[in-house]
């Protein structure tokens, strides 16, 4: 007996190696423990079809059927909303309402400054400095907690973790006395979903 055809379509990530905003997405993908396929796109070169999907014409952009959606935020929300286990972001308006202005936060004051183009070298500095003092200043708080937002990974780890990874490459580096920041940090670098997720460029940054 013919039985239906169970050939599924599969998510599509146009992503780029060292791209901080794709690796968002990347991380959820695994976390969620999605089956997607990856374009790699190289920048300098990017495939027509890109424009086509995503007016902004930059990675990540997701294909999900008949949707594209991009901005890593929101690719990320999207995913949560449309695979709810684990889920990432929190369900009373009030933390949903904390966890996106953390979200914003991280992109204006220093995703911005430190990953897109326009910003001087002493913008580029200042940024980092916020990032250290900010992360030192967490300690205290990852002494309580496992995570950004409480005991489970939220979106806000997953948001921030490629910028962790990369402190080696911007010349960011803790203070001992942060010791429970860098345990944050490793915490998230040991996921599974976090491994899973790294290209062979940001693998090599560590
Ligand atoms: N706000 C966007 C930023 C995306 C972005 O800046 N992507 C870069 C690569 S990391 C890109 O595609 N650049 C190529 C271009 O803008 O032409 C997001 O969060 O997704």
């Amino acid at each position: 007996m013919a039985t239906p055809s169970s050939k599924k379509t599969l998510m599509t990530l146009y992503s780029s190696e060292d791209c901080v905003y794709a690796h968002r997405v990347r991380f959820v993908l695994e976390e969620k423990a999605m089956e997607y396929q990856t374009i790699e796109v190289d920048l300098a070169q990017k495939p027509d079809e890109l424009a086509e999907l995503n007016a902004y014409n930059q990675v990540p952009t997701l294909l999900d059927r008949d949707l594209a959606i991009h901005e890593s935020v929101l690719i990320m929300e999207y995913l949560d909303e449309r695979f709810p286990h684990p889920p990432l972001i929190p369900v009373d308006p009030i933390s949903r309402a904390k966890v996106r202005m953390g979200l914003l936060r991280f992109d204006q004051d220093w995703f911005a400054p430190l990953f897109q183009p326009g910003y001087s070298p002493e913008q580029n500095k200042a940024a980092k400095e916020q990032v250290r003092s900010t992360m030192a200043g967490l300690s205290a708080i990852f002494t309580q907690q496992r995570f950004l937002f409480g005991d489970e990974l939220s979106i806000l780890d997953c948001a921030i973790a490629p910028l962790l990874w990369r402190f080696p490459v911007l010349g960011i580096s803790l203070p001992a006395a942060a010791k429970a920041t860098q345990e944050y940090m490793d915490r998230l670098f040991q996921m599974e979903s976090f491994k899973r997720c790294l290209t062979p460029t940001e693998k090599a940054m560590r």
